[in-house]
């Protein structure tokens, strides 16, 4: 069976105690692979490689450490066939989707940080007749990036990229539930030139080898993208050390849709953004919100759609619903459609696993599921599930709308659909969220500020946010 390896000081390495991890295929529900079980020996490797490796980079010229992240996403851009067959064999997701979604973003993320450094700029302040103060920015040193098992090359790569084109070198742990494309990924930076230790890739168990990230005290900062209960827990050891920290988490997003919409675009954008990737993004709209006098319609025109959304084998072309991570992700997903019945919650279509026959019928699938007749403040409707579960509800008022889309503890992203400018404008501004799409979902520039408000985050990733997380400003004040 494959043996995934760490990427350490430029060696594909395998753990220090020995100990490896079994790696899951969920579509057909069996051990494909294995992966280290990384302990504080291999992350204390991984530190000492990156803090060498350091001075280098941090000094190399510009247009060559751009250069070399250039060769990464061409890299990238080659193995485009196998790393988008690794994220669904990890994952579960459609290979079509990682074709569409997944692959081409992490290129994109390598070129566009690679291209961005060139570009960054500092400041510089005069102060009357009496002083020029200039602002300088340097990479902060060694950073931890940890990433989750949903987009799992795209997240990864969205981390690394900004730490490196800034200068940093990296400890990275992708998630131990979809290490494959990330083990690629470091081959594709050996062929690349990247100098050994700028970048090293520990796989290995969150408690574990992701803890013994957090808590080296050589670590000076950490992006991590994942569940707001471990980004507590990360907070926790982190903030006393004083590490600069960027956290990623979940997500319970509205997607409303007012009555002068347009209905079909509506529709058809709700039902990939209710159960793209299965529903496992943290983006993803879990709470339908649609004006009354639309109401009937529109759930009869989504639950016909959602009907034909065909799940099954994700090697297949016309796959639209892969399997869910894990098994034991799947049956927390089926329990809170039971939690969802209990609280009065009434499943229109899907509710239940589906068997796929052939070779994925030991696989962890889910049916899209749409719930209605549930308030705002139950369960179901407060935490994330991150699975294909939506529930949709009606609304009045504009007013009584924004207070149910804010009624979570979470802020990441919101959805609206109305042709009114004013409306688009004035309820956007009222929305407690990170992103705010009118019209549309998931369309991304990468120049803009990418995190959540309340419990999905704390700090801004993306363009410029994410180069100056990574360094450090010195003001320099000279008198005149
Ligand atoms: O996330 P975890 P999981 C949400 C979603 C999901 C839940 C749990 O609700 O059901 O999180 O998923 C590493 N120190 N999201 O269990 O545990 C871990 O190894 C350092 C939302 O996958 O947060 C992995 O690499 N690292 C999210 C990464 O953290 C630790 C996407 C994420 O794992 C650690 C995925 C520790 N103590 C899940 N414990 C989004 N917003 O995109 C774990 N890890």
């Amino acid at each position: 069976m494959e043996k995934i390896l760490n990427y350490i000081n430029g060696e594909l390495v395998p753990p220090a105690s020995g100990q490896w991890l079994d790696n899951y295929n969920p579509a057909i529900g069996k051990v494909y692979s294995q992966i280290p079980d990384s302990d504080s020996k291999d992350i204390e490797n991984a530190v000492l490689a990156a803090k060498n490796a350091f001075p280098a980079w941090s000094t190399m010229p510009l247009g060559e450490r751009s250069n070399i992240l250039l060769k990464i996403a061409e890299g990238v851009d080659r193995e485009f066939e196998s790393l988008a067959k690794a994220e669904s064999d990890d994952n579960g997701k459609p290979v079509k989707l990682a074709k569409a979604v997944d692959i081409p973003r992490a290129s994109a993320n390598m070129r566009f940080f690679a291209t961005a450094i060139l570009h960054f700029e500092s400041q510089a302040h005069q102060t009357d007749q009496q002083a020029i103060n200039y602002t300088t920015r340097s990479p902060l040193g060694v950073v931890g990036c940890i990433s989750p098992w949903n987009l799992p090359l795209y997240l990864f790569t969205w981390k690394i990229a900004p730490a490196l084109a800034a200068g940093c070198t990296v400890v990275a742990k992708p998630s131990e539930l979809t290490p494959m494309t990330a083990y690629l990924f470091s081959k594709i930076c050996k062929e690349a030139g990247l100098p050994a230790g700028v970048l090293n890739i520990v796989h290995g168990l969150g408690s574990k080898a992701g803890q013994a990230i957090i808590e080296h005290p050589e670590v000076v900062a950490i992006s991590f993208t994942g569940g707001t209960t471990t980004g507590k827990t990360i907070a926790a050891t982190a903030a006393p050390m004083f590490k600069k920290l960027s956290l990623e988490l979940g997500g319970k997003n509205p997607n409303i849709i007012f009555s002068d919409c347009d209905f079909d675009e509506a529709v058809s954008t709700s039902v990939i953004s209710s159960f793209s990737n299965q529903g496992e993004i943290c983006l993803c709209g879990s709470r339908i919100l649609v004006e009354r006098s639309i109401y009937d319609r529109f759930v009869e025109a989504f639950i016909t759609k959602v009907k034909k959304l065909v799940v099954g084998d994700p090697a297949d072309d016309n796959t639209r619903v892969g399997a869910l991570v894990s098994e034991g992700h799947m049956n927390k997903v089926l329990s809170y459609i039971e939690l969802a019945k209990e609280e009065g919650g009434k499943v229109m279509t899907g509710g239940e696993r589906v068997i796929v026959k052939g070779r994925c019928e030991d696989g962890y699938f889910v049916a899209p599921t749409v719930i209605l007749g549930l308030d705002q403040q139950c369960r179901t409707n407060q935490e994330e599930i991150f699975g294909p579960v939506v529930t949709i509800m009606p609304f009045d008022k504009e007013g009584e709308v924004i207070e149910f889309a804010n009624s979570t503890a979470y802020g990441l992203s919101a959805t609206i659909w109305t042709e009114n400018l004013k409306r688009a404008h004035r309820v956007a501004h009222q929305l407690k969220s990170g992103i705010v799409w009118v019209n549309c979902w998931l369309l991304r520039d990468l120049r803009t500020p990418f995190g959540g408000m309340k419990q999905s985050g704390v700090g801004r990733e993306g363009g410029w946010e994410a180069l100056r997380f990574f360094t450090e400003q010195k003001n320099i004040c000279i008198k005149l």
